[in-house]
């Protein structure tokens, strides 16, 4: 039988990743579901879910506290991750109000978003300055996912003992991880870490990182290490789902969101099967793998089972982040009973997906959001989902249009100056957002939108291009540099890709967080591999697959 390790389930949370990478490394799972039974706990792991405030109240008063600090005292081995990391402080500027456990006396503050996008989201090193840390690794990069942050001051946290790794986003240098005697802390996700955080939760849970703690690392390894520090270009693949007329779910991909053969037949393209094509993309070295089931407008996510197994089975040999997106809103099931999209999300995340992606009902709560003189009442999906499971957790998936006009005042749309004139050789155009796949054009421009989604509590944006979708002609520039002028959330530029050079180029010509590839890939004329060797020749820094 395998050894067990256990985890405090103290909100419901999307922490399936978390089970399936322990599970992995050849642990068992067993949850702790009141404070009585967290003296049964010999290894015992605390994950982060939501933010500071929504973690620490929910400990208190389910109880747990008093119990977690007897198991900590007791110098039982003791993990937590992400938001769990910051609850080892005395408190944050996140919820004031709250305490923290106070192990480490010192407040979290925000990321300054003043030279950069908040919440910090990728991958990022976890420097121990030569020293070992539960099998942290000078070239291996650490998915990181947050808002809030303790800004390093050498020499301090050691001082009480601390062992500390970090990291730097922009001019800032942060604590990436923290362990002192039974105790690690990770503000990284090491189950969203591929190779590298399975080796890390294998040492806490096999006890070697303990032991090793602090100890001088082989000068080989550090020689060794050629990775440059800080955050990597992010590359992301993404598959488009659908049914085809057989009835199989099948990775499809339009032109322009067309995704129809252009023959007689006209069936759906059919490029493979989306858990076999998410493996390879993982092993490519994808940075995340996000699903879209487009038609889902169509049909009631509940009874949308195979999605749910989609992301249950590539969550068990994928370890990285898993968006999906598709029918992400308040709805009525088949039999008449009401679903909220909170619900519809926790479905997602409780088969292992880690944000969710919302489209049409994005552009419909914006809408409302004006008409109402940009008040928010909380009870939009966006505003429910972040609340619950965190902002980095909802992602607003955008499908613009371009809209041509012969001069910047001719709407009171928020225009660019384009260098691709329209066919009457206009010089302006403002970019519409669609819904329902780019079915429907709405008089609300991106710019607008995604203002308000950063408002509602969205904390990315995947930026597709229905006129660039599938071209194969590189990504829209001037829309991405419009978006991310707007907004200080970051930002995934989608749909154009078409070779390597395509995204060297977005991330050299505008400040985007990320870029995303389809296409190109299904049809296996690049791999992501190939993407990162250009992007890393051309002096960027990216993350590669460690096997
Ligand atoms: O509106 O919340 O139900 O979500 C539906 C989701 O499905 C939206 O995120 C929407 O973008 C997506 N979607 C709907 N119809 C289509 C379609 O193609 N017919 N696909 C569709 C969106 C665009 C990208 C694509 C990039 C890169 N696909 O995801 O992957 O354009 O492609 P490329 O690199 O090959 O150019 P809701």
């Amino acid at each position: 039988m395998a050894p067990k390790v256990h985890l405090l389930d103290y909100v419901a949370g999307n922490v399936r990743s978390l089970v399936n990478a322990i599970e992995k490394v050849g642990y068992e799972v067993e949850w702790i579901r009141n404070p009585d039974e967290v003296a049964n706990a010999e290894k015992l792991i605390l994950p982060g879910v939501g933010h500071f405030g929504h973690c620490l109240s929910q400990l208190a008063s389910a109880g747990y506290l008093p119990a977690v600090r007897k198991h900590i005292d007791a110098g039982k081995p003791f993990m937590s991750i992400c938001v769990g990391l910051q609850a080892l402080f005395s408190t944050s500027s996140e919820d004031p109000d709250i305490p923290g456990l106070d192990l480490i006396h010192a407040p979290l503050d925000r990321f300054d978003d003043a030279d950069k996008a908040v919440p910090h989201i990728g991958w990022n090193s976890a420097d121990t300055d030569g020293k070992s840390l539960y099998d942290l690794r000078p070239e291996s990069k650490y998915y990181y996912v947050h808002s809030y942050k303790y800004t390093y001051i050498r020499g301090e946290l050691e001082a009480e003992g601390w062992h500390v790794a970090t990291a730097k986003y922009g001019g800032e240098h942060f604590v990436g991880a923290v362990a002192r005697g039974n105790i690690l802390a990770t503000q990284f996700h090491p189950e969203k870490s591929g190779v590298a955080g399975l080796r890390m939760i294998r040492s806490f849970l096999d006890g070697t990182g303990a032991k090793t703690l602090g100890q001088p690392l082989p000068a080989a390894s550090l020689s060794s290490s050629s990775q440059q520090q800080g955050l990597t270009r992010r590359v992301i693949a993404c598959l488009d789902v659908r049914t085809n007329d057989q009835g199989d779910l099948v990775v499809t991909k339009g032109d322009q969101y067309d995704v129809r053969e252009k023959g007689a037949d006209r069936s759906v393209r059919n490029l493979g099967k989306p858990v076999e094509m998410a493996k390879r993309y993982y092993e490519q070295g994808a940075d995340e793998v996000t699903f879209l089931n487009i038609t889902s407008f169509r049909d009631c996510p509940l009874a949308d089972l195979p999605m749910l197994e989609v992301l249950r089975r590539t969550s068990e040999t994928v370890f990285v982040p898993l968006t999906v997106g598709g029918g992400i809103r308040d709805t009525v099931d088949t039999d008449g009973t009401k679903v909220s999209a909170l619900e519809i999300a926790t479905m997602y995340f409780k088969s292992g997906a880690d944000k969710v992606s919302i489209g049409s009902d994005a552009v419909i709560a914006a809408e409302e959001y004006y008409s109402l003189g940009r008040k928010l009442f909380g009870n939009t999906a966006i505003e429910q989902i972040s609340r619950a499971y965190g902002n980095q957790a909802v992602v607003v998936s955008v499908d613009p249009k371009r809209v041509y006009v012969p001069k910047r005042d001719a709407t009171r749309h928020s225009v660019v100056q384009t260098k691709f004139p329209g066919p009457r050789g206009e010089e302006y155009c403002w970019y519409a957002c669609t819904i329902k796949g780019g079915r429907e054009t709405r008089d609300m421009d991106v710019v607008e939108l995604a203002r308000a989604v950063e408002a509602m509590g969205a904390g990315e944006v995947l930026l597709n291009c229905i006129d660039r979708d599938g071209t194969n002609s590189g990504f829209d520039l001037e829309l991405v540099r419009q978006v991310k002028g707007a907004v200080r959330i970051p930002v995934i530029a989608s749909s154009g890709a078409g070779n390597p050079a395509h995204f060297e180029e977005v991330f050299a010509q505008t400040t985007t967080d990320a870029a995303l590839g389809a296409g190109m890939f299904h049809r296996g004329e690049y791999t992501v591999k190939q993407v990162k060797d250009y992007l890393q020749e051309k002096g960027l820094v990216v993350r590669q697959f460690e096997g």
